[in-house]
């Protein structure tokens, strides 16, 4: 995966485990049939169009503690929807990722979140961010991962997840004073990967997208730098995202709503 859009051939799971603690990701080209890539995609459209129409003229902020229980805004023009693994039709330990999940999480990792998000044609690109903090001095293994899914084929224009390579080792804010955590996991502009290493002799992180085929799955840390690119094509982009946690991590910073969309008793 490179700035040329050059996607990496398929990956053993013994590959995909070294280069996900390596890099902080790994790119998994194909990995869901066109079956399930299309009915993640046709859930995805239909709670996505009730949700807008239950949302009606009502106000949503960015982020989300300014969002909903249903949808949040998670930057100009991007949605994010929750959907769970039931009303998605999957059993998350049956999914084709699994094995990569639980290879680096462990056999007891628990399904976190899972949904779409989605972006607007004409949506800018979102600030380098990270999901959630270190939690320790020292750099340990994950203790959450996201699995993107290309719901349809992703160009560059339509704007792919971006990541700043092997930054999950960077972003420790317990480590490194110069970073302040809310800054890093609440989209701050002066966020980007050069922060991670001023004043240091180490290289700036390298930044990594490419177009994606439909089906084909992002796996990344959750303390990765990273953001959604900007759409400057004319049509929706879509990606399915499932995010686990290892057994004893419950830290949430993903979803901070008070609020629903619906009524109270509606
Ligand atoms: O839209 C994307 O590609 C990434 C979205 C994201 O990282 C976020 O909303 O936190």
């Amino acid at each position: 995966m490179n700035h040329n859009g050059t996607q990496t051939s398929g990956l053993s799971l013994d590959d995909a485990i070294l280069q996900l603690a390596e890099d902080g990701f790994a790119l998994l080209v194909g990995m869901c049939d066109a079956g399930l890539a299309t009915r993640l995609l046709e859930v995805s459209t239909e709670r996505s169009r009730a949700v807008t129409q239950a949302l009606g003229t009502q106000t949503i902020g960015i982020g989300s503690a300014a969002g909903f229980h249903e949808i949040v805004q998670r930057s100009p023009g991007r949605w994010d929807i929750p959907v769970s693994p039931t009303e998605f039709g999957v059993e998350h330990q049956s999914l084709p990722w699994w094995p990569l999940i639980a290879g680096t999480l462990g056999t007891d990792a628990e399904h976190a979140f899972s949904g779409v998000v989605y972006s607007d044609p004409g949506s800018p690109a979102q600030f380098w961010h990270i999901d959630s903090p270190h939690v320790t001095v020292e750099h340990q293994r994950p203790h959450a991962l996201n699995v993107m899914v290309a719901l349809h084929d992703i160009t560059l224009a339509m704007g792919p997840t971006e990541l700043a390579s092997g930054s999950h080792r960077l972003t420790n804010h317990l480590r490194n004073p110069a970073l302040v955590s809310d800054e890093l996991v609440y989209q701050h502009e002066t966020t980007r990967p050069e922060l991670l290493v001023a004043g240091t002799r180490e290289n700036v992180p390298k930044r990594m997208s490419c177009p994606l085929t439909a089906g084909s799955c992002l796996v990344f840390d959750d303390r990765i730098l990273h953001r959604g690119l900007g759409n400057s094509s004319t049509s929706r982009r879509s990606v399915a995202y499932f995010s686990y946690r290892q057994a004893d991590y419950c830290e949430n910073t993903h979803f901070e709503s008070q609020r629903s969309i619906y009524p109270a008793g509606g």
